[in-house]
């Protein structure tokens, strides 16, 4: 009797789990994406790595923990009164069980110590600057004259600076393959830089000068957003980047100055 009625709990047990997995399946397909969105630059594409190697490790220890204790529930289940043979103590799976986590742990410091090396890695004196302003409830991007990446001309003056406004989000622009440095300030309260592409955020803080230099590898628009909450209208607070070709980079500019190279604040449009 007691027999039946435990197959019966398994059964059950067993049907529920099936429901669970397809249910699980089904929000992953309705989610149409399954891990990190694209990376668009090397610092991103270092971050899915690692991302990947440290799930890689997870899933090789769930299904090893998950796999141990279903065989032990099993297999060492009560069938009769009788106590089993009892074993106390084992210096080799003690071994095993305390050596392979320290492997683990050291592992996954070093690697992950080398990926925020170089995402941490701060800007060449020729590499373009862009100071980016988070203020309630937008953003302000500058860039100097003399200070445009690879065809810089360093007697060039001015700036160029594009001013979101709550009706208009702000569009960012950069060149593809160069390394350019952002530079995050604020003057009211704390803001969040965050270009979901980049698989990277960094907080805005008043009174602190917080630098990331990023590489992009794709041409494209993407989308990006405070993520600290900041006051009433944090939401409103989303931009456009535009990744562009060097050539297109030089038009924007030129359009910008209308071709004179002198300073040109705008409101986004
Ligand atoms: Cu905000």
């Amino acid at each position: 009797m007691a027999v039946t009625g435990f197959r019966r709990q398994m059964r059950r047990s067993v049907l529920l789990l099936a429901v669970a997995l397809v249910a699980l399946a089904s929000i992953g397909v309705a989610s149409a994406q399954i891990g990190t969105p694209k990376p668009i630059t090397d610092e991103a594409r270092k971050i899915e790595d690692l991302w990947i190697f440290t799930l890689a490790i997870a899933a090789v220890v769930f299904v090893a923990v998950e796999g141990a204790l279903v065989y032990a529930l099993i297999r060492f289940r009560k069938r009769n009164d009788e106590l089993p043979a009892q074993t106390h103590g084992s210096t080799v799976l003690e071994f095993v069980w305390t050596g392979i986590p320290v492997l683990i742990v050291i592992a996954l410091f070093t690697y992950s110590f080398i990926v925020l090396r170089d995402v941490e890695n701060t800007a060449a004196a020729e590499d373009m600057t862009i100071e980016v302003q988070g203020f309630q409830f937008q953003w302000q991007f500058t860039y100097q004259m003399n200070d445009l990446g690879v065809n810089a001309d360093p007697s060039a003056s001015g700036e160029i600076s594009v001013i979101g406004t709550a009706a208009d989000e702000p569009t960012l622009v950069i060149p593809i393959d160069e390394p350019i440095e952002f530079r995050l300030l604020s003057n009211d309260v704390i803001h969040s830089f965050y270009i979901r592409d980049f698989l990277y955020k960094l907080d805005v803080v008043p009174g602190r000068d917080n630098r990331f230099v990023i590489t992009a590898r794709e041409t494209g628009e993407y989308f990006g957003q405070c993520a600290e909450l900041c006051g009433l209208n944090h939401a409103l607070m989303r931009f456009k980047l535009k990744v562009v070709t060097r050539d297109e980079f030089d038009l924007w500019v030129a359009e910008q100055t209308g071709g004179t190279g002198d300073s040109a604040v705008r409101r986004a449009d």
